[in-house]
């Protein structure tokens, strides 16, 4: 297991000397923010960004995301073009030394909560998601409240966007997921880059959009449009933990060598279709983080892995769910199980 924490390049007020200090954590996961989606990035500019990661003292591990162009998850309009330039950016990526890339398919919307700064009886401050208030949410007046949301869209944008997905059923998206696969994943294998989707979240539709990596059967579907180990999956405890239908370790034990990248945190469900973002110690939520680093232990799992979102704790201000503290606090706490099994041994 290699611990890693995502940084969100020169403007992140989490640096990466600050990131350095963390014990344990030796690779940062990042991506080029400034080049628009569908574009190819430049090995140039691949290798600026590497450098910088290891003139800090760190390795850049994984990339998180290269982002798929809605053309592509509609099937539609430049698909071709764009599915080729994502080629070229892997191929320029495994030029530079990158074996990981991360990335979704989720139409329109990253992850989304409906507050970002909801106050916890501790006087922090976490994301949560309470589906009546998402649902009642109005994509076209802009008051979502959405971290990764591109601003980028202007309303007729969005309208349009959103009229192009009213005929996209989930069947639909799958065969367009198998085209892009049919692909992107001959030249992953080509190149060794393994590529990771990262499950939906949350693992359910929103504004009446489809959503299909959301649980055990979905992944399996998955892993089988494309049967390879460079076509894996970035498993994250969080954004499929939200459902009580996914047992978190048991998904793990169910596709060894085609998990490449974990993402760890705990949540909290609240209610059908609620949740908070908790601290990632296992009482602190509603899943057992021991138990899914168990499950990796025991599954020989030597991929990357990173703490997830954390809370705003100790006054801190910035992206939300990407400080600082809570996040260093996850990172030492999932090290600190990772070295109690090893030196336990047993069952590997
Ligand atoms: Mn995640």
């Amino acid at each position: 297991m290699k611990m890693t924490f995502r940084w969100y390049g020169k403007d992140d007020p989490v640096t990466l000397e600050k990131i350095r200090q963390i014990p344990g954590v030796t690779g940062i996961i990042s991506a080029i923010y400034d080049i628009p989606v569908g574009e190819a990035w430049s090995y140039e500019r691949i290798l600026e960004l590497k450098r910088e990661v290891e003139a800090a003292g760190l390795e850049l591990s994984v990339i998180e995301s290269v982002p798929v162009h809605e053309d592509i998850k509609l099937g539609s309009g430049n698909r071709d073009l764009y599915i080729e330039n994502y080629c070229t950016t892997l191929r320029n990526l495994a030029k530079a030394g990158i074996d990981c890339v991360c990335y979704n398919f989720m139409p329109v919307f990253d992850w989304t909560r409906s507050d970002l700064a909801y106050q916890l009886p501790d006087g922090s401050n976490a994301l949560i998601y309470n589906d009546e208030t998402v649902q009642n949410m109005n994509p076209l007046t802009g008051d979502l409240s959405l971290p990764g949301w591109d601003a980028s869209y202007t309303k007729d944008d969005m309208r349009a966007l959103l009229e192009q997905y009213r005929h996209v059923s989930e069947e639909d998206l799958w065969a367009n997921l198998k085209y892009f696969l049919d692909r992107v994943i001959k030249v992953a294998e080509e190149v060794r880059v393994k590529m990771a989707i990262h499950p939906d979240d949350p693992p359910w539709s929103i504004f009446g959009l489809p959503r299909i990596i959301t649980n055990k059967d979905n992944i399996q579907r998955f892993l089988k449009l494309y049967d390879s180990p460079y076509n894996g999956l970035t498993l994250c405890s969080g954004s499929l933990g939200v459902s009580p239908e996914n047992d978190i370790p048991d998904l793990i034990r169910s596709f060894p060598g085609r998990i490449h990248f974990a993402h760890v945190r705990n949540v909290k469900i609240t209610g059908a279709h609620c949740f908070e973002e908790a601290a990632h110690k296992s009482d602190c939520g509603s899943l057992d983080i021991v138990e899914i680093m168990k499950a990796y232990y025991e599954t020989g799992f030597d991929g990357y892995v990173r703490p997830d979102h954390g809370r705003m704790i100790w006054g801190e201000t910035g992206r939300p769910g990407y400080g600082l503290y809570d996040r260093a606090l996850g990172a030492v706490y999932i090290n600190g199980i990772w070295e109690t099994l090893e030196k336990l041994g047993g069952n590997r």
